[in-house]
């Protein structure tokens, strides 16, 4: 194992002292000035300070998600939107699925982006980069939160012939109209960042979700594709099913969790672990009921 790839192996006492001070709120300028003065390597600390962010997160969010679980409706699970196959032809590329469950409904597709078609969105959202943020349940307008430090540039449908190409890719693989999708987004991560666990509809329970839900209905399935290799952690996590999917340069990971009854799937709750060495680079494509009318 190279020295790298131990930075996050964190000593016992240490990690004690990290867990009991990220629970008591303390800021990571201070938790690394307090570990640098006694003489840890700054970029040793930021790692260990890193995955003992991503242990801390892990544990408040066990109480929150058995709640969500133990409360949820049912879910009639109908088959997703991705056919049977081991490889789908679209557009003259061999799309391989390299992992398949079907409660939740999600599959690994390798192959699903070209080398240029990674490099091009990344070059794409150079410069358009801004803080990413999430839907207030409340008041439904979108607010920048901890929980999500990426920064991310939306591209309107058919933005370039590029997008538009990706755009039906994904239309014709799920056989799902293209209008019924939201722009793709790129978001980029930088080391520690991170998307704790949520899931992408918008809850029925809250208020906020009724100006989303009036855009295109109910958002009805994730495909999310990695741009770059991600030196060390940024893998996609499913917490209530212990599934954790590493990020690999071309691959998709496409997951659904809206049926025809309009029931949303609570097994689907799901995050970007934060990444440990390295960026991480994506790009979302969320797909809706209806038409999507929202600008951009
Ligand atoms: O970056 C990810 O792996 C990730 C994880 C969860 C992205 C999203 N959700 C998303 O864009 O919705
Ligand atoms: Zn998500």
């Amino acid at each position: 194992m190279g020295f790298e790839r131990q930075l996050h192996i964190i000593p016992a006492h240490w990690r004690e002292w990290l867990l009991e001070n990220i629970r008591r709120c303390c800021t990571d300028e201070s938790l690394l000035d307090a570990m640098t003065k006694a003489g840890i390597a700054p970029v040793q600390a930021r790692a260990w300070l890193a995955a003992a962010k991503v242990e801390a997160s892990a544990a408040q969010q066990g109480e929150a998600i058995e709640s969500v679980l133990l409360n949820s409706p049912s879910y009639d699970y109908e088959g997703g939107y991705l056919a049977q196959g081991n490889t789908f032809m679209v557009a003259g590329r061999d799309i391989h699925v390299s992992m398949r469950m079907q409660e939740p409904d999600i599959a690994v597709l390798d192959d699903f982006l070209s080398v240029e078609e990674c490099e091009g969105l990344i070059a794409l959202a150079q410069g358009k980069l801004d803080p990413s943020t999430t839907v207030d349940p409340n008041t439904g307008d979108t607010m920048s939160i901890p929980e999500r430090s990426s920064e991310g540039a939306f591209f309107k449908l058919g933005e370039t012939a590029m997008v538009a190409s990706i755009e039906q890719r994904i239309a014709h693989l799920l056989q799902w109209p293209l209008e019924n999708g939201e722009g793709l987004q790129v978001l980029h991560y930088r080391q520690g960042g991170e998307y704790r666990p949520h899931f992408d509809y918008f809850s029925p329970e809250h208020v906020g979700s009724a100006k989303h839900l009036d855009q295109g209905g109910q958002r009805i399935a994730t495909v999310i594709m990695y741009l770059n290799q991600v030196q060390e952690g940024g893998a996609t996590i499913f917490p209530s099913i212990n599934l954790s999917l590493s990020p690999k340069r071309g691959t998709a990971i496409y997951f659904s969790y809206c049926n025809s009854q309009g029931q949303v799937d609570p097994q689907t709750l799901h995050g970007g672990a934060p990444v440990l060495a390295g960026d991480k680079w994506i790009v979302t494509k969320w797909l809706r009921q209806k038409r999507y009318t929202a600008a951009g």
